[in-house]
C-alpha cells in the first residue's frame, strides 16, 4: 500500500497538464468515484491495525495533493483564455533564439550610396520595373532606330514593342520630372534588365542608382562637386576622380567618371588593369529635349544626371569574383555578410 501511495504521489507531482480536457482526465483518474484515491480508501480496511495511523496519514496527504493540483490547474485554465485544444504556452520558458539574418551585399552597397546622396539633400524615388516605351526610351531622347530598342537587346513583354522591362532607372526620373516641379534632387536605385548572355562578368539583370538634379543655373561644376563628394565618401578621402568625354542620348555634354583605384592607390594593379583608374559611372548635363519632353522649360532650368551600376561596386568592395553569386541566394555566400 505504501509503495502504491509513493507511486501515485510521484505521478501526480509530475503530471503535465496542457488542456482542460487533460485536467478532467486527471480528475477522473485520481479523484473520481472509481479513481485511484477511492480505490485506496477501499483497501484501507485491509491495512494491519498497527499501520493504520501512518498509512491513513499518507492517504490523506495524497488526497490533499491531488485536490490541490486539481484546483491549481483549474484556476490556471480559468484565468487563461484559450482555444479549447490549444497547448498552454509557458511564458517563462527561455526563448528559442532566431539565427541572425544578413543584408544582401547589394543592399549594403545600395544603403551606403543612398546615405551619401541623402546627406547632399537628394530624395529617393522608386518606380515600376515594367515600363512603357515613353518612360524608358522616347522621353529620354532615344532615336527610333536606336539599337537598345531592338528585340534582342531589351526584354519586351509578350513581344509588344510598347512594354518592356526597364533597361535603366532613368525611367523613374522621367516620372519624377513629369510629376514634380524643380528644384528636383533625387536618386533612383533599383533593378534593371538587358537581354545579354549571362557570364561571370555580366548578367541579364543588374542594379543601378541614377541621380538627377534640376534647378535654375545648374552647371557641370555642380555635377563635379556632388560626384567628387560621393567618390570620397564611398571610396575614401584620398580618392581622386576624372571625367572623360562620352556619349549618351539623354545628356549633352556627357562624360564617364573614373575614380582612382583604391586597391593600389592609383599605382596600377590587376583590379584596375594597371591603369590606376576604375570606371564607375556615366554622367552629363540633361539634354534640353529630355527636359522639354518631361514638361520642364529648358530655357529656365538646367540639370545634371548620372548613372552607376552597383553590382560591380559590391564585387570590388567584397572581392566577389562572379556576378552570378549575387543572384543565386546560396546561403554559403549570403551568410558571410552576417554582421554583429
Ligand atoms: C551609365 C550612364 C547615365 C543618366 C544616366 C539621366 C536621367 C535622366 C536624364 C538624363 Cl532622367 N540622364 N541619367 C545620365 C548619364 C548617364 O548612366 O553608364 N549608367 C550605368
Amino acid at each position: 500500500m505504501k509503495q502504491r501511495i509513493e507511486k501515485l504521489t510521484e505521478a501526480i507531482r509530475s503530471a503535465s497538464i496542457q488542456t482542460p480536457e487533460e485536467l478532467e482526465a486527471f480528475r477522473i483518474e485520481y479523484l473520481g468515484k472509481k479513481g485511484a484515491l477511492a480505490e485506496l480508501f477501499e483497501h484501507f480496511k485491509e491495512v494491519p491495525a498497527e499501520e493504520k495511523r501512518e498509512v491513513g496519514q499518507l492517504v490523506n496527504q495524497l488526497k490533499n495533493l491531488a485536490a490541490e493540483s486539481y484546483e491549481h490547474w483549474k484556476a490556471h485554465f480559468e484565468s487563461v483564455p484559450l482555444a479549447s485544444s490549444a497547448p498552454v504556452t509557458d511564458l517563462t520558458r527561455p526563448a528559442i533564439l532566431t539565427p541572425p539574418g544578413a543584408f544582401h551585399p547589394l543592399t549594403l552597397v545600395k544603403k551606403e550610396i543612398t546615405a551619401i546622396f541623402t546627406r547632399l539633400g537628394y530624395t529617393v524615388s522608386e518606380g515600376p520595373e515594367i515600363e512603357d516605351d515613353w518612360h524608358n526610351f522616347s522621353a529620354l531622347n532615344f532615336p527610333p532606330e536606336h539599337p537598345a530598342r531592338e528585340m534582342q537587346d531589351t526584354f519586351f513583354i509578350d513581344k509588344n514593342p510598347e512594354i518592356a522591362l526597364r533597361t535603366h532607372t532613368s525611367s523613374v526620373q522621367v516620372r519624377v520630372m513629369e510629376n514634380q516641379k524643380p528644384p528636383i534632387r533625387t536618386i533612383s536605385p533599383g533593378r534593371v534588365y538587358r537581354n545579354e548572355a549571362i557570364s561571370a562578368r555580366s548578367h541579364c539583370f543588374f542594379h543601378q542608382v541614377e541621380g538627377l538634379y534640376i534647378d535654375r543655373n545648374i552647371s557641370m561644376a555642380h555635377l563635379k562637386h556632388d560626384l567628387y563628394f560621393f567618390a570620397r565618401e564611398m571610396f575614401g578621402p584620398e580618392t581622386r576622380i576624372r571625367l572623360r568625354p562620352s556619349y549618351f542620348p539623354f545628356t549633352e555634354p556627357s562624360a564617364e567618371m573614373d575614380v582612382s583605384c583604391n586597391i593600389c592607390g592609383g599605382k596600377g594593379c590587376n583590379i584596375c588593369k594597371y591603369s590606376g583608374w576604375l570606371e564607375i559611372m556615366g554622367c552629363g548635363m540633361v539634354d534640353p529635349n529630355v527636359l522639354e519632353n518631361c514638361g520642364i522649360d529648358p530655357d529656365i532650368y538646367s540639370g545634371f544626371a548620372f548613372g552607376m551600376g552597383y553590382d560591380r561596386i559590391a564585387m570590388l568592395k567584397y572581392q566577389i569574383r562572379d556576378i552570378r553569386l549575387l543572384s543565386e541566394n546560396d546561403l554559403r555566400f549570403l551568410s558571410q555578410f552576417v554582421s554583429g
